[in-house]
């Protein structure tokens, strides 16, 4: 017999809607919702219900942009994909896409696979794989015809990191070129790598090595520069291009001024971007080095112009970026030399709780939460239907979330594993009380009920934002 599940009571808040409604999910899927208080969802039995009155009931979260497990900076991230996963899911997200990674000089396969054994059997929510393009050759573009067909649908180009993750102007146009042909989304990170090392050498040379000199060398012209020249590369190619992790006014203007004029050009920016600034990164002796991450934290007068983003459509996703080092013997690499501090931050625990105060905090209306940090990056990323909404055939991955809880980040309470919190004792109204991942409880009242193993990785179809 099929395992059924009620959840009662709740306001059920999708990107479309809100809606007072009970939600009954068939083993790992959603078969029906009806009025809360109607004939119809009374009839109702089930092996489990959920009590939801006072809460919200919405999509579980779908975090776009992680890197669990990855080698960078002379060391790796600090989360695995059991316990980022994890946090994932005590932060009431329930798919994240990672980024695989392409070994310079060898074949996409080679990263692609590496990624399905890290992962494989470790993850407590879905996963899925964008790929790191870290040397476009001949061989390169042909793999990446045959990725896009088994569901790695979404190839990242770095136009900064030269020596390690960096590709030319020409790359980047035929890798472009290539994605035109086969559906695949050009994501980039955009910042002009060859100007910046120009500007860490001369820093350091100067004896400018403290962490908050990598915000001043890493200057949002040269965000804006690469944001300008991928979008007319990307227009020349006929492809479309998803720019990440967007910190810059001046980027944010050229992605508002792409779509404007039609372009399928799209923007993420990362909560650490909305509510972090070169303040933290100027905090006294090293502890600078917790806030290193590229792009770069800005200055505070930055954030008013992404949130205006956020609400005007000229940025489509918050993901994460989650990429975590531990302060103690990570961040500490770069004691003297800014350039050597890994750069990323820890968040996928604390993106849904943080877009949730926006709300209350009146930058965004509830279901434009919804839309950036569940419904749009599954459209994006080929996750629709089945993820990112709360309808009838879609997986049930729900959060029953308490809009007035209180609780206070911090490092101690977390279950990320860094040693540190970039938002230690800020205050958030709004918690993911239960959390169900195909149907499984995974959170249960604030108890970690999931295990390693359930996650599946969900291959993914090509982007559905377009028109
Ligand atoms: N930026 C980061 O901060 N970390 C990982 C890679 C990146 O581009
Ligand atoms: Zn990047
Ligand atoms: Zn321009
Ligand atoms: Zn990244």
């Amino acid at each position: 017999m099929t395992r059924r599940t009620v959840i009662r009571g709740g306001l059920v808040i999708t990107a479309a809607e809100e809606t007072y409604a009970d939600v009954l999910v068939e083993g790992g899927t959603i078969a029906a919702l009806a009025a809360s208080d109607s004939d119809c969802a009374r009839a109702w039995t089930a092996d489990r219900t959920i009590d939801a009155t006072g809460k919200y009931v919405i999509p579980g979260g779908v975090d776009g942009h992680t890197h669990l497990d990855l080698p960078f900076g002379g060391t790796s991230s600090s989360d695995t994909f059991e316990t980022g996963t994890r946090a994932a899911a005590w932060g009431g997200t329930t798919t994240i896409v990672d980024f695989a990674v392409q070994p310079r000089g060898r074949a996409l396969r080679e990263g692609l696979d590496a990624w399905h054994a890290k992962a494989e059997g470790q993850c407590a929510v879905d996963y899925a794989f964008h790929m790191i393009l870290s040397d476009v050759n001949e061989g390169v573009l042909k793999e990446m015809d045959l990725l896009v067909g088994e569901g790695v649908t979404s190839f990242k180009l770095f136009m900064a990191y030269p020596g390690v993750f960096y590709s030319d102007d020409g790359q980047i146009l035929r890798a472009m070129q290539r994605a035109s042909g086969n559906g695949g989304l050009i994501m980039m990170h955009a910042e002009n790598g060859i100007a910046i090392d120009v500007l860490v050498e001369q820093a350091l040379a100067a004896g400018r090595t403290d962490p908050r000199h990598h915000g001043e060398v890493r200057k949002a012209l040269l965000e804006a520069e690469a944001t300008h020249r991928a979008i007319q590369l990307a227009r020349v190619a006929g492809s479309p291009l998803y720019v990440v992790h967007v910190s810059a006014q001046e980027a944010v203007a050229e992605l508002a001024q792409a779509r404007t004029a039609g372009l399928p050009v799209f923007g993420e920016t990362c909560p650490q971007y909305l509510f972090l600034s070169t303040d933290n990164l100027a905090e006294p002796g090293f502890e600078g080095a917790k806030y290193v991450c590229s792009t770069p934290l800005r200055p505070r007068e930055h954030q008013a112009a992404l949130w205006r983003g956020l609400r005007t459509d000229a940025l489509q996703v918050v993901s994460t970026d989650h990429c975590p080092f531990c302060f103690a013997g990570q961040k500490e690499l770069g004691r003297g030399d800014f350039s050597k501090i890994p750069n990323g931050l820890p968040g996928i625990e604390n993106r849904m709780d943080l877009l949730h105060q926006a709300v209350v905090d009146g930058h965004l209306t509830r279901r434009r939460w919804i839309e950036i940090a569940c419904a749009a990056p599954a459209r994006m990323f080929g996750l629709a239907p089945r993820k990112g909404t709360i309808a009838p055939g879609a997986d049930a991955d729900i959060v029953v979330y308490d809009p007035q809880a209180r609780q206070t980040l911090s490092a101690r309470t977390h279950h990320m594993n860094v040693d540190y919190s970039a938002y230690e004792g800020k205050e958030i109204t709004g918690q993911a009380e239960t959390v169900l991942s195909r149907g499984d409880v995974v959170i249960d009242r604030r108890t970690f009920t999931g295990r390693a193993g359930h996650g599946r990785y969900i291959p993914r179809t090509t982007c559905q934002y377009l028109p």
